[in-house]
This record gives C-alpha cells, sequence and structure tokens, in this order.
C-alpha cells in the first residue's frame, strides 16, 4: 500500500524497476506498431490534443471533432481492432486494483516535448466503482490532483518512470492533469519523453 493522499487514491511509487519498465516498453513496441500514436481532437472545436494517443484492449477511448468522447474497438485510421492488452498489464491491474473485472481499455499517452494535459476527470466509463490504474514510463511529470470540483484546492506530484497511481473510491472522479513533463529527465524512451498507460473498466 503506498501512500493515500485522498480517499481511495493511491500511489505506488517505483512500482517497477528499470528491468521491468525496459520489459514492458518492449511488450509495448509492437503493439504500438499495430496501433499507431494518433492526435485526437476536441469534441466541437476540433483543437488538436498535444498529447499523442493509442489505446489497447476492447474498448480503447478516441475523441474527435464529430464523434466526441467515446469508447469504440478499432483504432479511428487503420480501421482495425486495438492491440490486446498484454498479460503483464493484466497481472499488475490484479496485483493493485482491488476490483474483481479486469479492465477492457489501456488508453496509451505519448508526452514528447512541450504535451501536456488539462484538468479532467475520466468520466466515459459506466462502472463508477471500477478504479483507473495508471502507469508512468519515461520522462517524469508534474501530476496534479484536486478533487471533485473544477476550481477546488488541487496537490501536485512528480510521477516517474515505474510509478503506480490509483485512482479508486472517490477519487475516481477527482478532477486531475499534467502540468508538464521534465525533458531528458529519462533515459527510458528511445527519442525521450513520457509515456502514461491507464486501464480502465468501461461498464
Ligand atoms: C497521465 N493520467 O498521467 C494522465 N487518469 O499522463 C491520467 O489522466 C489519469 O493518471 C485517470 C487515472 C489516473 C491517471
Ligand atoms: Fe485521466
Amino acid at each position: 500500500m503506498g501512500s493515500q493522499l485522498h480517499s481511495g487514491f493511491d500511489f505506488l511509487p517505483a512500482y517497477l524497476d528499470r528491468a521491468e519498465q525496459e520489459a514492458l516498453l518492449a511488450t509495448l513496441q509492437p503493439l504500438i506498431e499495430a496501433a499507431p500514436f494518433f492526435r485526437p481532437t476536441m469534441p466541437k472545436t476540433g483543437k488538436t490534443f498535444s498529447v499523442e494517443m493509442t489505446n489497447l484492449g476492447a474498448r480503447g477511448w478516441v475523441s474527435d471533432r464529430e464523434g466526441g468522447y467515446r469508447n469504440q474497438a478499432t483504432h479511428p485510421f487503420t480501421g482495425l481492432p486495438w492491440p490486446q492488452i498484454p498479460d503483464v498489464l493484466l497481472t499488475l491491474w490484479r496485483q493493485v486494483a482491488d476490483y474483481p473485472i479486469l479492465p477492457e481499455a489501456c488508453l496509451v499517452n505519448l508526452y514528447r516535448t512541450g504535451a501536456k494535459m488539462g484538468l479532467h476527470v475520466d468520466g466515459d466509463e459506466r462502472d463508477p466503482k471500477a478504479p483507473v490504474v495508471s502507469v508512468s514510463l519515461g520522462d517524469q511529470a508534474i501530476f496534479r490532483l484536486g478533487g471533485p470540483q473544477r476550481g477546488g484546492p488541487t496537490t501536485s506530484l512528480k510521477l516517474s518512470s515505474g510509478d503506480v497511481v490509483v485512482l479508486g473510491g472517490a477519487s475516481r472522479h477527482f478532477y486531475h492533469g499534467i502540468d508538464r513533463v521534465l525533458s531528458g529527465s529519462s533515459s527510458l524512451i528511445p527519442g525521450g519523453g513520457r509515456i502514461n498507460l491507464t486501464m480502465r473498466v468501461v461498464g
């Protein structure tokens, strides 16, 4: 059990050691080749995200101007089903999620130089009890965690390669985002940057 800053929030620093991080990245590489990163766009405005995304699992998360936020079975550009979530991630979920159902989606976020993610709530999944489990690889990032309302107090936390965060319980619907990534702080990812994996039960 890591430090519980909020009910249902769990921070597990250095959950994966360097060898495990390298093995996970090697496992992800062919999956990402099959389902390449793309840049989602915001509903209505069509503004592009600075983060590049892809998914693993039966019900990946996508967003574009026309269709808005949604879960779908196929990659929006290749039209192919997303690759399966690898066993190493399902095992990690079983170890930390404390939830009987396995994740149906693993969103893969890639932050290259300058990418960040605004404060948001992950609200597109229907099962309110299932946690979201996040795994960070590569460069460190400043993660901001608020509460249930936009504009409330926030705390920030530095996430490093190998760290795991669980947003469960009340914290499942807390605002959070990535203020910035500390470029060059890790040598794990070729070309630099940060990958964040978030596993979800879509419901
Ligand atoms: C990131 N993480 O770390 C963005 N969402 O790049 C998230 O948006 C997130 O870390 C839900 C649960 C945990 C998370
Ligand atoms: Fe999120």
